[in-house]
């Protein structure tokens, strides 16, 4: 309808200023209804909707999907077909390569720009597609359409770590973003959340102080994806409202066992509007079904070097298996008073949680991702989430914090994605009808019609309207405002830095607590500066006297006394780990094997461990096949490539029988001179047992088994050691360990 108008672009000028609004318009048409919007750009050709082998096994455009290009023919980006890509234009075979070989130069020229600038921070991240689908609880409180009962959301999901460039290992400790796009039919809504419910800082204008202390040291850009150096212990040290988040990421939270197995938090305090006005404050949280679990830190170090990728590869496993990681939506609800407060806890203060047992976490939906991304630049790469991405029904508060990041996601967009453009982008577009008057820039995809990208205006028919409230418009909350002086400073309420930190260290098991005093000893030895263990020591004094002492005499220092009183705060004990037991979809079991041993029994416990949703990953000297007259058992690690840090639990299944080599003889006729002439276990077995041992991990086994865990040192009556009588019954102590996630008992502090 806009292109109809384009026309009168030669309209006398009297016509025009007759159309200005205040001016009797007696030529101007009449229009009834605002101009059709147009819908969501449709995907280019080659960029088609993500789609991916289905998880289930039903192919959907499988074999498109599957190759890097459409069509027979190798073309240019002309689509002129090529007959040689593999040798430039020579003036003769041995001659200097000409200026005029248009494919050599429009080749190399791509590929020269085919980087883009990574993210400033949250640079390393993974992905997937999914849906969310809302229970209804929320309709009461908020008017978003996708809220609604049974309403089903697109969604993508990426989760990434914070400090760490874009090629370095995902298992640091850090704290882990976790953003979701949900493409709503009212446009789209970004929670851009993290695996932490607090942050370390109050005021968006420390964010490159907090972020410059964090990143590598800028002359020798090392250490790579690290917390444990000198300037971020220097800045948390003195800005002491970092001391909460410190505190979590020093906590076995981390460290997350899987992205699939961690909670997720809008950290900031939310206001909800409902259909009638009404205003509600909520926190945001993300509960996932397969509980929160945590690596060990050893596990996590010798994890970062042995399989960099490790959560990114468990999350893409685990959909391509059809194990669908799967969160509750959830809130946390408070009145909205003019103080913003919840028993006296400062809601616009981001680094203060409400325990969930002074306001409990009402689910609210469901999310399940259920597709892999097809192309990792395309979609993970190029995604672009805001925290001003918001439906109606949802608005912001006045944390100082989330201020700034409301300025900082669209603008950080512009460098990294090279231009005001990238909701064009296939993974960034709405799903949403889109009639907007921003024009060209780079990278415009759009051919936009009509001649009048401004408002009021009389040559496209004055469209395109306003909507109002009750045309589905996104109108803020006429929140009132006390009188006030502009000032730069921060309430009073925001100078209490240690009483939540404290119910944090409260909350925890002794086990746990063991965790975090390691923790700080570990990343404090690092640091070189004396005054800043000092420093620290002093923090830790005023959160507690045993996390201090421990700390302390992990560094050798003499533990300081607390410089205030100790704040008097109960624990929630909902913000421990431990104590529950979760399902297991997705848990991965090694089953060291060997062809001397009882095949049968590996493929029994194989197919019971598949039975229980889980993966089990068989284990033998040698790659192939195990096969001695049955049915061959496929090898998925041998002793050089596998490690204990891969396995939930490890099992010796089919032990071989007394007399028989156990684990080994095989390498030694495979001719690995490492191991040539060995007649015992092979050590990397050995290693692996101990090490799984000391990371908690359930181990079982039956037959000769407790001949190989003695070798190992791994002591036979010690807990979660399950020698059964054979594999149904080892695996079934195995799998009530795993429940529990570890076998807490072994660590020198008891859960
Ligand atoms: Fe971010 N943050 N952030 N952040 N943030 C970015 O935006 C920023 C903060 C979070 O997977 C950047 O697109 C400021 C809190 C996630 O693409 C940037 C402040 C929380 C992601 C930015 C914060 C987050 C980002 C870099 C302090 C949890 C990754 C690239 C005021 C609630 C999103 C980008 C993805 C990314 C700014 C603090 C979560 C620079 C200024 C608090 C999950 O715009």
């Amino acid at each position: 309808m806009a292109g109809k108008n384009s026309g009168k672009a030669a309209a006398k000028q009297a016509d025009v200023d007759e159309a200005i609004p205040g001016k009797p318009t007696p030529q101007a048409p009449t229009v009834e209804e605002p101009t059709e919007v147009r819908g969501p750009l449709p995907p280019k050709p080659d960029q088609d909707a993500p789609q991916t082998v289905s998880p289930t096994g039903q192919a959907t455009g499988a074999e498109r999907a599957a190759m890097a290009q459409g069509g027979s023919f190798l073309t240019t980006a002309q689509g002129n077909r090529l007959h040689d890509t593999n040798h430039s234009l020579k003036a003769g075979p041995r001659g200097p390569v000409l200026l005029q070989d248009h494919h050599l130069r429009e080749k190399i020229t791509h590929f020269d720009h085919e980087r883009i600038p990574e993210r400033v921070v949250h640079a390393r991240g993974a992905a997937a597609h999914g849906v969310f689908r809302a229970y209804g609880t929320a309709a009461k409180i908020a008017k978003a359409a996708f809220l609604a009962a049974d309403v089903e959301t697109p969604v993508f999901v990426r989760f990434s770590t914070v400090l760490g460039s874009r090629g370095s290992a995902d298992t640091v400790r850090d704290t882990r973003g976790f953003a979701t796009k949900f493409y709503t039919t009212e446009g789209t809504f970004d929670l851009v959340g993290n695996n932490i419910p607090v942050f370390f800082i109050q005021d968006a204008i420390k964010f490159p102080d907090v972020i410059h202390a964090g990143k590598p040291h800028p002359d020798r850009e090392i250490p790579q994806a690290q917390s444990a150096h000198d300037t971020f212990w220097d800045f948390v040290t003195l800005h002491t409202e970092a001391t909460h988040h410190t505190l979590w990421n020093m906590s076995d939270r981390g460290i997350p066992r899987s992205f699939r197995m961690m909670e997720g938090f809008g950290v900031h305090t939310f206001r909800l509007v409902n259909a009638e006005g009404g205003t509600t404050l909520v926190k945001f949280h993300w509960k996932p079904r397969l509980g929160v679990h945590s690596l060990v830190w050893e596990e996590a170090q010798i994890t970062n070097g042995m399989d960099p990728d490790f959560h990114r590869r468990d999350l893409a496993d685990a959909i391509e298996a059809g194990a669908f990681p799967q969160w509750e939506l959830a809130v946390q609800t408070f009145p909205d008073n003019p103080e913003q407060t919840f028993e006296g806890i400062d809601l616009l203060d981001p680094t203060n949680i409400v325990p969930e047992e002074l306001a409990p976490v009402q689910p609210i939906g469901l999310l399940t991702l259920n597709a892999n991304p097809t192309n990792f630049f395309a979609e993970t790469e190029q995604v672009a989430f805001h925290p001003g991405h918001l439906v109606p029904g949802i608005d912001v508060t006045d944390d100082p914090l989330l201020a700034g990041r409301l300025f900082s996601y669209l603008d950080t967009q512009i460098t990294r994605l090279a231009g005001p453009n990238f909701a064009q982008i296939p993974v960034n577009r709405t799903h949403a009808p889109v009639n907007d008057m921003l024009r060209d820039g780079f990278h415009q995809d759009a051919v936009h019609t009509g001649v009048a990208p401004y408002r009021p205006n009389s040559l496209d028919g004055g469209c395109p309207f306003l909507a109002g409230a009750d045309t589905g418009a996104y109108i803020e909350v006429p929140v009132e405002l006390p009188a006030a002086k502009k000032v730069r400073e921060a309430p009073a309420s925001f100078d209490d830095h240690f009483s939540q930190p404290r119910r944090f260290w409260l909350s925890m098991s002794p086990v746990e607590r063991e965790h975090i005093i390691g923790a700080y000893t570990f990343e404090l030895n690092k640091c070189y500066e004396q005054a800043i263990k000092e420093r620290a020591l002093q923090v830790l004094a005023n959160i507690d006297p045993e996390l201090c002492e421990g700390v302390a005499a992990g560094l050798g220092l003499p533990a300081p006394e607390a410089d205030r009183p100790l704040a008097s705060v109960d624990p929630s004990p909902a913000l421990s780990q431990i104590g529950r037991s979760w399902p297991l979809e997705g848990r991965m079991i090694g089953i060291v094997a060997d062809d001397n041993g009882d095949l049968d029994a590996v493929r029994d416990l194989r197919r019971r461990v598949l039975e229980a949703g889980m993966v089990p990953l068989v284990i033998a000297p040698a790659g192939g096949k195990l096969d001695q007259n049955g049915e061959p058992i496929t090898v998925q690690r041998t002793f050089a490539t596998a490690r204990s840090i891969e396995f939930d639990a490890v099992i010796l299944a089919g032990t071989p029988g007394p007399g028989k080599d156990a684990y080994g003889a095989r390498d030694a006729k495979a001719g690995d001179p490492a191991v040539a002439g060995r007649t015992e276990t092979d050590p990397r077995v050995l290693l692996m047992l101990s090490e799984a041992y000391r990371h908690g991990k359930p181990l079982g086994g039956w037959a000769g088994a407790e001949e190989v865990f003695h070798a190992a040192g791994v002591p036979t009556a010690a807990p979660g050691v399950a020698l059964g009588s054979d594999g149904p019954g080892t695996l079934n102590q195995v799998t009530q360990l795993l429940g529990k996630h570890r076998v807490w008992e072994r660590f020198s502090a008891h859960a």
